[in-house]
């Protein structure tokens, strides 16, 4: 685990916080950033959020009553930058020329990344940086820092590593996980409604997506690879590529995939967002890191630039190819 001593101390003065979380916000980056700001105001601070791109519908319900800036003020004096769940800098997509110099903490758990904060904490060990904020909560009480932990915050974190073990059924899931989320329990985390609204609710778009992918679906290397490739006239007049955030699952749900692909064109034209994913040993980030982007071993992201979702499709493929035993 990280040194807990030195990031409260750190964490304490930040009396003026920004929040950031990256580009495509997930469960833990939401969370996360939830809890933090909710942890700074217990010591006393304010706390704001921003993430390069607004956190999406499915999990608007773990910002509660929270809005999420707009904008970055013009001047960053005065502020503490902290980021959360942000492996590198290009995660901070839009937000990163202005942030790149300013960011004071990075509060992270992903092992590969390069980088970029004043001071930077990261656990590769957590499951979800969740886990590091209840850590902060926790050691803050027992010094007597902070009188209780908001309920508001409890949810966030219980959701922040519900959503990234996949509702506790990941290999990144170990016994302090479990105890952590035991943890949240006790003190009124709602579990089973928040995984209910992760994992069990899909807006009929989505459900709409998953079908398109799967009926996108390939298969190469006697099965050992399952992959989609959503084109731009796959998005019709009704769908868009945030509908297809979980197609993903339907290739990594296929009986034999060692690893899955799904590539998704992205509005900008010429433009691929590809989601990998290993079902077992094989080190999907190391071929996400081949083309710019990076992850965790199981789960990785990166950006391709090409002229169809299916080229840059068989580049990730031949990659893995060189990989998969
Ligand atoms: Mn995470």
């Amino acid at each position: 685990m990280i040194d807990i001593v030195s990031l409260l101390s750190e964490v304490e003065k930040c009396k003026n916080a920004i929040i950031v979380g990256h580009s495509h916000p997930d469960g833990d980056c939401v969370g996360s950033a939830v809890a933090l700001a909710c942890f700074i105001e217990a010591l006393g601070g304010k706390a704001d959020i921003i993430f390069p791109e607004k956190a999406p519908r499915r999990l608007e319900f773990l910002l509660k009553n929270r809005t999420e800036l707009d904008a970055l003020p013009e001047n960053l004096d005065g502020y503490d930058v902290i980021c959360v769940d942000v492996a590198s800098p290009t995660q901070l997509a839009s937000l990163k020329d202005a942030l790149i110099e300013n960011v004071k903490l990075r509060i992270d758990h992903h092992d590969v990344g390069i980088p970029y904060a004043k001071h930077e904490f990261v656990a590769p060990k957590a499951a979800a940086t969740g886990y590091i904020i209840f850590e902060l909560f926790k050691y803050a009480l027992g010094e007597s820092k902070i009188t209780g932990i908001p309920m508001e915050a409890t949810d966030a974190m219980f959701g922040a590593i519900s959503s990234d073990t996949g509702c506790f059924k990941y290999a990144n899931v170990t016994p302090a996980t479990h105890i952590t989320a035991a943890r949240l329990i006790e003190i009124g985390a709602n579990a089973a409604e928040i995984n209910r609204l992760l994992f069990d609710t899909k807006d009929k778009n989505q459900l709409k997506a998953e079908g398109i992918a799967l009926n996108k679906l390939e298969t190469f290397m006697d099965g050992k690879i399952s992959g989609i490739a959503i084109e731009l006239s796959d998005y019709g007049d009704d769908l868009n590529i945030k509908d297809f955030e979980t197609a993903i699952d339907v290739a990594r749900s296929v009986r034999g995939a060692k690893c899955a692909v799904c590539v998704k064109a992205s509005p900008t034209v010429g433009t691929f967002r590809a989601s990998l994913r290993a079902n077992g040993d094989t080190d999907v980030s190391k071929v996400a890191a081949h083309f710019g982007g990076g992850g965790h071993i199981r789960a990785a992201g990166c950006t391709i630039l090409c002229d169809s979702a299916k080229e840059a499709l068989s580049m990730i493929v031949a990659e893995l190819e060189k990989i998969i035993e």
